[in-house]
């Protein structure tokens, strides 16, 4: 049987950080409110251990995150934004640079960060995406968080 590294989906420890982007605010705060109840129903106290941290939007995130990943106080990161390609020129741009810049965060610092953006065509879509029939982007961002956390503690490498 080769030796097999998971992680848990219990309270691994550590605080969290949780990134929000204001810009389609009324569906971000949905994604944030997903990420807390992730983080609480699996066991971490949230108003101890975990910051929100709100940006104007997803084109700032990567550079908070790279600040609050390399101070070294945070186990894990979750990111929260939405941008809808309806509603922008800019959609490509925007959702290129969250998706590029926390992914290079991540992996130069070691730090998880769970990606909770929402990238879609339409309003309808993100709305479905944060909390109604396609379930909650930002809970499933906080369950990863957990199961990075405690994975990364388990890996013997
Ligand atoms: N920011 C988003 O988070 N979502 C979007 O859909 C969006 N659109 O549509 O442009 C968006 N733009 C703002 C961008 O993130 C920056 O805040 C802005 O360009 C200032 O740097």
């Amino acid at each position: 049987m080769p030796r097999t590294f998971e992680g848990h989906l219990t309270d691994p420890g550590g605080r969290f950080a949780i990134v929000g982007a204001r810009f389609n605010h009324f569906i971000v705060e949905r994604l944030v409110e997903g990420a807390v109840d992730a983080l609480r129903r699996h066991g971490v106290d949230v108003e101890e251990r975990v910051d929100i941290v709100w940006v104007p939007g997803a084109w700032e995130v990567p550079v908070v995150c790279q600040r609050l990943a390399s101070s070294g106080r945070y186990a894990a990161i979750i990111t929260c934004a939405t941008v809808i390609r309806g509603s922008t020129a800019h959609f490509d741009f925007v959702a290129g640079e969250v998706a590029k810049g926390t992914g290079a965060v991540s992996t130069q610092t070691g730090v998880p960060i769970a990606f909770g953006v929402l990238t879609t065509d339409t309003i309808e879509q993100a709305i479905e995406r944060a909390g109604t029939k396609a379930g909650n982007k930002g809970f499933e961002a906080g369950c990863v968080a957990i199961e990075m956390v405690s994975l990364l503690a388990r890996l013997e490498v």
